[in-house]
């Protein structure tokens, strides 16, 4: 039928972006972590064109500072040629990351390029297999971008799609930056099809259609953060008419940022822990297509083990080990760090032998789980004394489903694990 083609939305390249959190990778790592976003803008060009795309969305933050490394622009343009070249279309706003206000070296673009101007929402037209397309997109001036921005897009009725491209914060998202802040009802109030977002490094849907209210995330990982962290890639849209879907994620990461948390409970020595974590790296590696990993190992929970890890130079032993088992693959797996949270045993019967705060605590508790009635009335007694019956209800809700007593034997082992981290200092 007329009217079927796909687009790629992409965002948020942080081109020769700096590696933030990484502690002292190897040359050869360092040398990739380097390359990293600059290959990974080459894997949406190579995706674009091998998908048959019609056109590249890129919502913004193509440059990681204003200072745009003279590399990223040289890689930047590069790749726009390869896709005029193809036949497709770029269309391009800049972010806080890279407002227009900043240096640029590139003055002329090649002809299948649009650059959204500052000053309004620009829009261009164009027809693909017959279906008229509308994409509608402002950049920033200036980094410090606070106008809610959504709300001058306007939609035309007149049968075409529209497509509207913007770097923002929806929805206020309290984890990333305030900028050119707008709401969901917004988005949704501008006649779009399609919102091609940028900004949230975390690929997400806010809506999934009617309209289309995406965050492809960032090409490449940055750090060990959530946000940055497992695969990152581009939003595929197939388009018919002006209806649009499936939109599929594709990876076009080079290095994966990946965590990998292991339970120190049941494991007996730190010869046991190091073959627990080669297992689950082994896990990590199977699913990360192929990809180069930066793994940052956290050891949690209470165990005998920990003991022993609190020992002078254990963790970072128990690092350079690991690394070293590591050494010469390719794609490579980095142990980034091992970062210990695991808790010692706790002997209950020696506590409550003791005549402190510990003790009194283990004993309310002992009191409380031998009947069960009395946990209702510790409860109601606690919401009364906190003044706010609701905080501690609302937090019974999340737990509905687990046991008093097991909720109760959380509660003692945090409160514990408090106390002892009190006496230690
Ligand atoms: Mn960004």
């Amino acid at each position: 039928m007329s009217g079927s083609f796909r687009f790629v939305h992409a965002a948020d390249l942080h081109l020769d972006t700096p590696f933030q959190g990484i502690a002292g990778p190897a040359p050869e790592v360092g040398k990739a972590l380097q390359e990293a976003s600059l290959q990974a803008w080459d894997n949406v060009v190579a995706l674009t064109i091998e998908r048959e795309a019609a056109f590249l969305l890129v919502a913004g933050d193509v440059y990681d500072g204003a200072e745009r490394a003279m590399r990223a622009q040289l890689r930047f343009v590069d790749g726009l040629r390869r896709l005029d070249a193809a036949g497709i279309r770029s269309f391009i706003v800049h972010g806080n990351h890279d407002p227009l206000d900043g240096w640029s070296a590139i003055h002329d673009w090649p002809a299948g390029v649009k650059v959204f101007g500052p000053a309004e929402v620009e829009t261009e037209t164009l027809e693909v297999d017959g279906q008229a397309v509308r994409v509608h997109g402002i950049s920033y001036a200036t980094g410090d971008m606070q106008e809610n921005l959504a709300a001058r897009f306007r939609g035309s009725k007149d049968g075409s799609l529209n497509i509207g491209l913007l770097h923002t914060n929806a929805g206020s998202n309290a984890e990333h930056a305030s900028y050119a802040p707008c709401s969901l009802a917004d988005l949704d109030a501008a006649g779009m099809d399609y919102w091609a977002l940028g900004h949230i490094h975390k690929q997400m849907f806010l809506r999934s259609g009617g309209p289309w209210v995406a965050y492809s995330g960032d090409t490449q990982g940055r750090s060990p953060k959530p946000s940055e962290a497992g695969s990152k890639g581009v939003l595929v849209a197939d388009v018919s008419g002006t209806t649009i879907g499936p939109v599929e994620f594709e990876p076009v990461d080079v290095v994966r940022f990946a965590p990998c948390v292991v339970s120190v409970g049941d494991i007996v020595d730190v010869g046991a822990l190091e073959s627990r974590i080669v297992e689950l790296v082994d896990e990590l590696r199977r699913g990360s297509d192929g990809r180069s990993l930066l793994v940052r190992v956290i050891l949690e929970g209470r165990g005998s083990v920990a003991t022993d890890l609190r020992r002078e130079d254990a963790v970072a032993g128990l690092t350079t080990a690991l690394r070293e088992g590591y050494a010469g693959l390719d794609p490579f797996i980095w142990i980034e760090s091992v970062k210990n949270r695991a808790r010692g045993l706790l002997d209950y019967d020696a506590l409550r032998k003791g005549d402190d705060f510990r003790a009194e605590l283990l004993r309310l508790h002992d009191g409380l789980v031998a009947g069960p009635d009395s946990v209702d009335a510790f409860v109601a007694g606690a919401a009364t004394k906190l003044g706010d019956a609701s905080q501690v209800e609302s937090v019974l809700r999340d737990l509905e489903s687990a046991a008093p007593a097991d909720v109760l034997a959380e509660a003692l082992d945090l409160a514990l694990d408090d106390l002892e981290r009190e006496t230690d200092r």
